[in-house]
């Protein structure tokens, strides 16, 4: 009969565009077209393609299909961030190598991707753990090494005892491993680390580049990751010891006011100061602090803990002996290490004081009750008082004045510091990048020469020999890791540890750009002409990883002389997640949802057009809200007309129906600048006013053989090949067209058309009215309906209240009735 099965036409132009490679980028100087550059966070092999791809490659291929149409020479590329764990442990389980598992599933996902159709490029697919990849991975290791951005250091470092490898600090959230969920422990271990913290200051400021067209919480997320904080450092003498210790404090104007000082339980100045008669106290409390995690140590809900160090330090400014404690709410690594306590205007502080005793003294007058009385810091501006020189002032002139009156006595001066701490790079684990550095007991660390690179990973480890031991596996491969020292020739070992998969990720967008060269990690002049990249769609997981480790390489490449840009990414989007039933899908709430069995079910553009049509790419789609069968509907009513629209194929447009001609060219307008703002859903809504609009064309107006239906017909078909490629390609050849429609250039609005008479409709909620719509005059009562309802205005009279009942006079007056 008469009804379409989106499913059945899948893989007859599956097979046809695999013959025509519709979406090859041009790399040639001689393609005069504009160049774009869409990415989408490329895929980890972890099994099949799942519901989170589904959305996120549908959004993601929205921009690059209208630049294809366009005309632009699109490099949308596609490729398998194919180190990582879960490859190791699969190899582990089953006995096998990872590398079985990781290509197994690369060839299971990219069947599923050419089904799912994204508008890829396959020509330059890559996967990180490829060697022709990881080589240059190893010699950009490298060229880090030699600028000292890649060094080698003793410390604490996050350990995951269930991974048995170490973990960078963006790896672990709330103090679990980022991965597996354990709780991370605090191991002391010689790692190698990228010295990020010497960009801090660049990823902030350039983050002025990227406002507006990148996520305002990603961005905020950055800059509290980030952390910058202005103050003093200030330098403190403590009784018996020759050397003054450093603190840094946001707060200089409040010195007159500590009265005790703090050192981190864990920093080795606790045991080199504490005094002998409290020593036993201390190392007890130093063992429980060690077990503690950092999540623990910075609550503000639990009650202070701290051992009293049986020293005193002076206070620089007016001499007072102030008692020395440890504590684990001050951190090793921040700063010094060690505070001056402020507790009238410092929280922590004040709960430290109140559990031990210790003096309170207010010294900037904020008109808040006395914190020694009310147990509530006072963290406010206000005057100063009881601090000397600074009395009266403001906060900010007191800091100023006492950062000056410092600075003259060589006891302080202005410092900044930053959250952000080098990135642990180094893991302790075989499927990944090995580090190319060969260890000499003569030379030291010696870098692997660029014409020996790729260090590959020896191919006969298998099952139980990759079995984490807290040691990498590739320790134990003999053969492998014993060379001679590159520099003298003497025996020598090869690092054993690997890459952190971040590395592999920072810099893989690059590489697209020539993804066959062979001279370095990229030609310069294609990175030239290609990037920075114009979209970047993905998941939000990666607002602070992926995005500062890629930002900061872009600007380590832009100080090599390699790149011209500093940022990367020049438009970010962060497509929401797919829930299903109000909840992310998971195999214990048993609400999973599979890509593959929506799919069979519904076919490819069903799935594609309900992600994209459920909301604005931005926000969660809920699985159990979406409705296929109307999408399937949809897409049935486009065929139709396709089908019942009559040659000749090449008859003139102006001399058919100009109230549907009208609708078309305004479609194509409003289509244009909804998908240029990223508001796809809303695009939708408009192709299926033009699907409605034609059809009643076809079956009341001028008929099928009119040529503005033709025009029609051939316009939402090109509109639709931006979410529905499939229908839209089934459409394009009924209507007489070659493929590939993906290509066949977008419709341009005539101007003489969208001037045409709009009416104005009054929207009433409960016979108020609250929003004037300009409609067209044939506006369909569904559709002024619809538009109705989506109203910012309408909804916010509505605030959430159920619908009784909608009476539409189409175009003139909608007036809502709340229940
Ligand atoms: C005295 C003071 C008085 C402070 C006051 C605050 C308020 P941010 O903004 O995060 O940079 N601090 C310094 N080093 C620390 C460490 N290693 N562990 C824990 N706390 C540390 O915070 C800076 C403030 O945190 C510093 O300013 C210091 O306390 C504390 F009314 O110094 B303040
Ligand atoms: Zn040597």
């Amino acid at each position: 009969g008469e009804s379409y099965d989106p499913r059945a036409v899948q893989d007859k132009w599956q097979a046809r565009w695999a013959e025509l490679e519709p979406y090859r980028a041009d790399d040639s100087t001689a393609d005069p077209r504009e160049r774009r550059y869409a990415l989408d966070m490329f895929a980890y092999p972890s099994g099949d393609l799942h519901m989170g791809h589904a959305e996120a490659f549908a959004i993601g291929d929205v921009p690059a299909r209208y630049w294809f149409q366009r005309g632009h020479n699109v490099l949308h590329p596609v490729g398998w961030d194919s180190f990582g764990l879960p490859a190791e442990n699969a190899a582990i389980k089953r006995d096998s190598h990872p590398a079985e598992w990781t290509y197994a599933n690369i060839e299971t996902q990219a069947a599923s991707f050419r089904r799912y159709a994204p508008s890829f490029d396959w020509s330059r697919r890559l996967h990180t753990s490829d060697p022709e990849y990881y080589k240059w991975t190893q010699w950009l290791f490298l060229r880090f090494f030699e600028r000292g951005l890649a060094y080698r250091k003793g410390g604490q470092v996050n350990w995951c005892p269930k991974d048995q490898t170490v973990l960078a600090n963006e790896q672990v959230v709330g103090g679990h491993c980022e991965r597996c969920g354990s709780p991370v422990e605090r191991r002391v271990l010689t790692q190698w680390y990228f010295r990020i913290t010497e960009y801090a200051d660049r990823l902030l400021d350039d983050m002025k580049e990227l406002e507006g067209n990148w996520p305002d919480r990603v961005l905020l997320m950055q800059r509290n990751w980030i952390g910058r904080s202005t103050g003093a450092d200030v330098d403190f003498v403590i009784e018996g010891r020759d050397e003054p210790v450093t603190v840094f404090t946001t707060r200089p104007d409040t010195l007159h006011g500590a009265t005790f000082f703090v050192v981190a339980a864990d920093a080795p100045l606790a045991a080199e100061i504490c005094a002998p008669e409290q020593r036993a106290e201390f190392e007890a409390y130093r063992e429980q602090v060690a077990r503690e995690s950092e999540i623990e140590r910075l609550s503000t809900e639990r009650e202070k803990t701290g051992v009293f160090l049986g020293r005193y330090a002076i206070n620089p400014v007016n001499g007072e002996r102030m008692p020395v404690w440890a504590s684990d709410y001050v951190l090793a690594e921040y700063g010094h290490g060690a505070i001056m306590a402020v507790p009238a205007h410092d929280q922590r502080d004040l709960d430290f004081a109140r559990r031990f005793d210790l003096p309170v003294r207010v010294v900037v007058d904020t008109g808040m009750e006395d914190p020694a009385a009310t147990g509530v810091a006072t963290t406010g501006d206000g005057l100063l008082v009881n601090s000397g020189p600074l009395d009266g002032l403001p906060k900010a002139d007191a800091i100023a004045r006492i950062t000056e009156i410092l600075e003259g006595k060589s006891l302080g001066r202005a410092s900044v510091n930053f959250r952000l701490r080098d990135w642990l790079v180094s893991r302790q684990r075989f499927w990944g990048c090995p580090i190319p550095i060969i260890h000499c007991p003569s030379c030291g660390e010696v870098p692997v020469p660029d014409d020996q690179l790729p260090v590959t990973l020896p191919n006969d480890l298998r099952g139980a020999d990759l079995a984490p031991k807290g040691t990498s596996p590739l320790a134990a491969a003999e053969d492998w890791a014993n060379v001679p020292c590159p520099s003298c020739g003497g025996a020598a070992r090869r690092d054993s540890d690997t890459m952190d998969t971040f590395v592999d990720s920072s810099w893989y967008y690059f590489r697209y750009c020539s993804p066959d060269y062979t001279e370095g990690p990229f030609d310069v002049e294609q990175v030239r002409r290609w990037m920075p990249v114009d979209q970047y769609t993905g998941g939000v997981e990666h607002a602070i990883l992926h995005l500062l480790y890629s930002r900061f390489f872009t600007k380590v490449l832009h100080d090599m002389g390699m790149v011209d840009f500093t940022e990367p990414f020049t438009r970010l989007l962060n497509q929401g997640q797919v829930i299903n039933e109000g909840k992310a899908m998971s195999k214990s709430l048993g609400n999973g949802v599979d890509l593959g069995e929506q799919i069979t079910e519904y076919g490819v553009d069903v799935v594609r057009l309900a992600m994209l049509f459920s909301g604005p790419p931005e926000d969660d789609i809920d699985w159990a809200d979406v409705s296929p069968h109307a999408m399937s509907r949809f897409l049935g009513r486009v065929h139709r007309i396709a089908t019942e629209v009559a040659a000749p194929v090449d008859a003139d447009p102006a001399t058919g129906d100009t109230a549907l001609r009208r609708v078309t060219h305004r479609t194509v307008d409003e289509v244009t600048t909804l998908v240029e703002s990223y508001r796809f859903n809303v695009a939708i809504a408009r192709v299926m006013e033009l699907v409605s609009a034609t059809r009643k064309a076809i079956d009341s107006g001028p008929g099928p053989a009119d040529p503005a239906v033709r025009e029609a017909a051939e316009t939402l078909t090109i509109l639709l090949s931006l979410f529905a490629p499939y229908t839209a390609e089934e459409s394009w050849s009924l209507l007489g067209r070659p493929a590939p429609v993906a290509t066949a250039g977008w419709p341009s609005p005539d101007p003489a058309l969208l001037v045409e008479d709009r009416v104005t409709c009054v929207v009433q909620v409960a016979g108020k009215v609250r929003d004037r719509l300009e409609v067209p005059p044939g506006i369909t009562a569904d559709d002024l309906e619809r538009l109705a309802l989506s109203s910012d205005k309408v909804r916010s009279a509505l605030a959430g209240a159920d619908i009784r009942k909608v009476i539409v006079r189409a175009p003139k007056i909608v007036n809502i009735v709340p229940a």
